[in-house]
This record gives C-alpha cells, structure tokens and sequence, in this order.
C-alpha cells in the first residue's frame, strides 16, 4: 500500500509489516479511505502534523485578513467595498473552524494564539507582502486564493475528519474569492492604460510569493513524505505548484498580463509549462521573520489582543456569574 511504496523512497516511512498493531489498524484505515475521527487512537506524530498543519493554516486565515483589510476603507466603489468586507469575513471564518478542527485534537485557542502572538508559531509566508495598490486586492483574490484553492481541494480528502469536513466549506468560500480577484484584474486590464499597468505590477509583485505559498520544493520539503502515507496531504509541494502554473498563465495571458518569468515556456511533453528557479533565499527569509511585512503582521495580532482584553474579561465575568447562579439555584 501507500506507506511501503513511500519507504522505497527511502523516506524513513515504516512499512506496515514494522508497525505496532494500533499504528498498523490506524495505516490500514488511511489506505481503505477511511477518516480518522477525533477520539480514536492516531499516531502521537500524526496529531503532532495535524496540530502544526492546521493550527498554521487557522493562523494564515486570520493573518491574512491584514493585508486585504487595509483596502477596505479605499475600494473604489461601494459594490467593491461591500464585496472586499464579505471577503475578509469570510477569512475570519475560516480560521475559525480551523481553530476549531485544531481543538479537536486536544490543543487549545488559547495556547494557539499564544503561539502565533508569541511568534513561535508559522503562518504563511505571503501574507508578509505589502498591498500597495488596489490592484493588489485583484492580484490577492486572483492568485493568493488561486493558490490556496489548489492546495485545499485536495484536503478536501484528507484522512482526518474534521480538517477535511471544514476544507469543503472553505474551498465554497475560496472559489468566490478567487473569482472577485480574478473580476478586478479583468477591470483594471479593460481599463485605462494606467490600470492596465497597474495590474501588471501588481502580477510581478505577488507572481513569485503566490508560487512559493506551496511550500519549499519537494527534495527540501520536512513533511510532506509522511504527511503524504498519513493522508493529509495528498500531493508534493511541487505537484501543486505546477498545476497552478499551468492553470494560471492561461488566465493572464486572457486578459493581456505577462507573468514575471523570462524562462517561462510549454512544454508540450509534459503538457505544463517549464517556470524560472524562485527566490527560495527570500522565501527562508520570510519565514525567519524577515519578511517587508513580518513585525506589522504580528504587531497587528498582538495588537487587537491586548485590545480585546476587556471584551474577554467581560464575557469571563458574565459566565462567571451565570455559573454562580447556577449553583446557588442547585
Ligand atoms: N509559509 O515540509 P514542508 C489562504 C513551512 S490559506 C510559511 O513542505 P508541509 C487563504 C512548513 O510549515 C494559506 N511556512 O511543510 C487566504 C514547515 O515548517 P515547520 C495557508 C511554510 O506542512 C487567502 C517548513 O516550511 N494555507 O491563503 C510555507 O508539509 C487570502 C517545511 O515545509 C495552508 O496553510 C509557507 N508558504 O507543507 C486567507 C494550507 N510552506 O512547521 C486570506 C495547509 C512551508 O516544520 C486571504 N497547509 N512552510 O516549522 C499545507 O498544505 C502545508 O502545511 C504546506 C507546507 C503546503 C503549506
């Protein structure tokens, strides 16, 4: 099955034959297709993958509400404003039930958020670029959701329940996002000769960090071989990112835009286009917290934490004194 044909990678993934009867019941559930569920036995490391994965793609969520936020003051009509709220919202709720799969699997909110204010914790990598234009919100909506929808459809079919269940409803939210995104840039192309540049711009800026949200390529990727015999993940990092490729230069070129990549060619035996070497140097970067955006992106979170405490402690002494009655009643 799936678990032997990754150790002849020579991954370091056991065979089924070397694991423990729970481990190898557990291996035979993922390769029958059947999803694990929170209370049954997994793998210390399968929920310690899970935690990390899940916990890190809640964070991205919320994060990621910063960087398109900052326009919802300056969209350019009322229809784009009420469109870019819903949108935002939406990431809201995705990190939501996000957090919410993550408890299931015995972490708290409190200690995740602890994590990503503290900044031990990842999120992901593109949120940490600045949106400079209005044409940023297209290229967001178009490429950044573009991207995360062909990383989340196949979580769809991940092996643990509730992370996959909640994929369903985001991938619903995901494609509308995309599809807003992808409007704005047709707009902007169909428009003056300045909007037209200015979505241009926005490509060349958000082309390499949308490529690089699939994660570093598969001979420096940590997770994915057992992540991949676990059933979480579903594909290699460059699996993904080829196919967005190959999905996304098409809808450029329709609308007159030009991806930033010299050594972007089809290649007609592999039916996909061949793509220039990213900056992986800065994608490192990025992740040390050295991104354009890092320090405000956290700042902002530590922010709106230390902002909400009176909300938080109001709501503790309501359901402190409800509590309260309640006892005095029994
Ligand atoms: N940024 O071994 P791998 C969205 C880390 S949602 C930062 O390949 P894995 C919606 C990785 O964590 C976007 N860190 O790791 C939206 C690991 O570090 P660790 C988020 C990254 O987990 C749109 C190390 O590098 N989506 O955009 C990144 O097997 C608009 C080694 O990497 C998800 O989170 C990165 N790009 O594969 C919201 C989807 N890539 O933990 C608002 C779920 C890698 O050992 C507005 N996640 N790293 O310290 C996944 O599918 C996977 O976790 C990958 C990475 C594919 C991201």
């Amino acid at each position: 099955m799936y678990a032997q044909e990754v150790k002849s990678t020579g991954q370091g993934i056991k065979s089924l034959e070397e694991m423990e009867p729970d481990e190898r019941a557990f291996q035979e559930k993922i390769n029958a297709d059947i999803k694990i569920e929170p209370k049954e036995w997994m793998p210390e490391g399968y929920r310690k993958t899970l935690v990390r994965q899940i916990s890190q793609h809640a964070h991205s969520e919320i994060v990621g509400q910063l960087p398109e936020g900052n326009w919802i003051s300056r969209a350019p009509t009322l229809d784009r404003k009420a469109i870019l709220l819903a949108k935002v919202q939406d990431e809201a709720g995705h990190g939501l039930y996000l957090y919410c799969a993550a408890e299931t699997l015995g972490v708290s909110r409190d200690q995740m958020t602890e994590q990503l204010l503290s900044g031990k914790a990842k999120y992901s990598s593109i949120f940490n670029y600045p949106t400079l234009s209005w044409a940023d919100i297209g290229a967001i909506g178009w490429l950044v959701d573009g991207a995360a929808i062909m990383n989340q459809v196949p979580l769809q079919r991940c092996s643990y329940g509730p992370y996959s269940r909640a994929m369903i409803r985001v991938c619903k939210e995901e494609s509308f996002h995309q599809r807003q995104g992808y409007d704005i840039m047709m707009k902007l192309c169909a428009g003056t000769i300045e909007q037209k540049e200015m979505a241009q711009d926005a490509l060349n800026r958000w082309w390499q960090p949308s490529l690089m949200m699939f994660g570093p390529p598969d001979g420096d990727s940590v997770h994915s071989a057992q992540s991949m015999a676990w059933g979480i993940k579903q594909n290699t990092n460059d699996e993904l990112r080829q196919k967005f490729v190959d999905e996304t230069v098409p809808q450029a070129e329709y609308i007159g835009l030009t991806a930033p990549d010299p050594d972007l060619i089809w290649n007609d035996e592999k039916k996909g286009y061949d793509f220039g070497e990213l900056n992986w140097d800065e994608f490192y970067e990025v992740l040390k917290g050295n991104g354009p955006c890092n320090k405000e992106r956290l700042g902002a979170r530590q922010k709106a934490w230390t902002d909400g405490e009176w909300f938080r402690d109001g709501l503790m002494a309501h359901a402190k004194k409800r509590e309260a009655r309640k006892m005095a009643a029994e």
